[in-house]
């Protein structure tokens, strides 16, 4: 990660419903190819933890993010700007005790609704503002990549 050598960076736990692009932002931010593969069981690196997003959406999963966030400087919770529904129940980022990041997801997209998925993150209780980002056009990454340096520091 450019700007974080020879510090240690602290860690981001990725939250967001399957599919949301989890995977594909972690992808983007560390400079990997953009290659879809379904998360299947939690991912340590050395910036993100990322993990299924049944995590998120079967609620037996929730204490395992609660567990993980204690592990973290801040948690991102993604909402896919296509998916038309929310993920997150209301007020759920109060159950950590870490900062709760919004970030929505594929505005490259033309189905993309970002109104909606605020209205989503906000009823997740996640405060804005929210970053709102295309991780396949690397389309407003580089604000994220500044964030990750300044938690390095
Ligand atoms: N157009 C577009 N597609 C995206 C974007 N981000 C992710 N995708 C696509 O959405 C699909 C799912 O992305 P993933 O990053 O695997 O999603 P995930 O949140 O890790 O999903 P799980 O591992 O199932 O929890 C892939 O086909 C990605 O290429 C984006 O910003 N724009
Ligand atoms: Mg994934």
């Amino acid at each position: 990660m450019n700007g974080t050598a020879g510090k240690k960076p602290k860690k981001i736990l990725l939250i967001g419903g399957v599919g949301a692009g989890k995977t594909t932002l972690k992808q983007a931010l560390s400079d990997l190819p953009l290659i879809y593969q379904k998360t299947q069981v939690l991912n340590f690196g050395d910036v993100f933890i990322d993990c299924p997003g049944e995590y998120l959406e079967i609620p037996r999963y929730y204490h395992v993010l609660i567990d993980l966030s204690h592990r973290v400087a801040e948690i991102w919770a993604l909402q896919d700007a296509t998916r038309p529904c929310g993920i997150y129940p209301p007020k759920f980022a109060c159950v950590f005790k870490k900062p709760v990041i919004g970030v929505i997801t594929k505005i490259d997209l033309p189905q993309a609704n970002v109104e909606t998925a605020r209205l989503f993150l906000n009823n997740g209780g996640i405060p804005q503002p929210y970053y709102e980002i295309s991780a396949l056009h690397k389309q407003n990454t580089q604000i994220l990549r500044t964030r990750i340096e300044s938690l390095a520091n």
